[in-house]
């Protein structure tokens, strides 16, 4: 079933199953330095098989939002997400969308002067989607783009070596601090909650079985501790900027 929805030409509005947002969304397809290549939507950029083993790369956005403690929002995907269902992660994960007024595809000197308002502007309208919070609590000056990472991973808990879906992405690291009134969207995540560092590496241990999304764990292995240390100073300082190294 899943081939069969079409494209529809009415404008998108965020609503629609999984499936149809899967046709309707139009990632931004990158090359490996972060040049935009062209556009395909969700479905077809996702699709791991022979043709495309790999998927497409294409432009993701990562948010990592903290309140007033310093604790850190995590969610966790809905069961009736396509790709990545039931694993925990980051506040909320996206992609940049082709088509969109105002634009949501960063050129080569937002990301040079840190300002990528393209990728905020998704994050802005994605933390509304799926966590139901009011663009007017998310100032798109409090977040602070940190940098960029590459990388590729089939979703092969949810569907076995031969995964027909997966993440190709540079995506684009934004921490924010903000008090936000939460109404989860069904249709996105099955639960949140706020946690602080030693608590996420409890809740990480493998003895506790929660599965996590291979993102999240990438950045939570290599990178998370050094820039939620001090939280209020990555959000201030360019200390943790890297706006070279993808
Ligand atoms: C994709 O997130 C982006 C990253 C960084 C993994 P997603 O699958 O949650 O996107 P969407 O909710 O738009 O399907
Ligand atoms: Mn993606």
């Amino acid at each position: 079933a899943m081939a069969t929805s079409a494209p529809t030409a009415a404008p998108w509005d965020g609503s629609g199953t999984q499936e149809d947002l899967m046709h309707k969304d139009q990632c931004v397809l990158v090359d490996e330095q972060d040049r935009v290549v062209g556009h395909a939507n969700k479905y077809s950029s996702h699709q791991f098989n022979a043709e495309q083993p790999q998927g497409l790369l294409h432009r993701a956005f990562s948010v990592f939002l903290f309140n007033s403690q310093n604790q850190l929002l995590l969610q966790q995907r809905a069961a009736v997400k396509i790709t990545f269902p039931s694993v925990w992660t980051n506040t909320c994960c996206s992609h940049p969308l082709h088509g969109h007024v105002p634009s949501e595809v960063d050129q080569p000197g937002d990301v040079a002067d840190g300002s990528v308002m393209g990728a905020k502007r998704a994050a802005v309208r994605k933390l509304g989607h799926e966590l139901g919070i009011p663009a007017t609590q998310l100032p798109l000056s409090a977040f602070k783009f940190l940098t960029r990472l590459h990388y590729c991973a089939g979703d092969t808990h949810t569907y076995g070596p031969q995964a027909p879906w997966g993440e190709h992405e540079i995506d684009y690291i934004l921490f924010i601090k903000a008090n936000v009134r939460l109404k989860p969207n069904r249709e996105e995540v099955d639960a949140v909650k706020y946690v602080s560092l030693p608590e996420l590496k409890a809740m990480m241990q493998p003895s506790n079985g929660l599965l996590w999304s291979p993102w999240f764990r990438i950045i939570a292995e290599n990178f998370l501790d050094k820039w939620w240390e001090d939280v209020d100073r990555t959000l201030a300082t360019d200390d943790h900027v890297d706006v070279q190294t993808i």
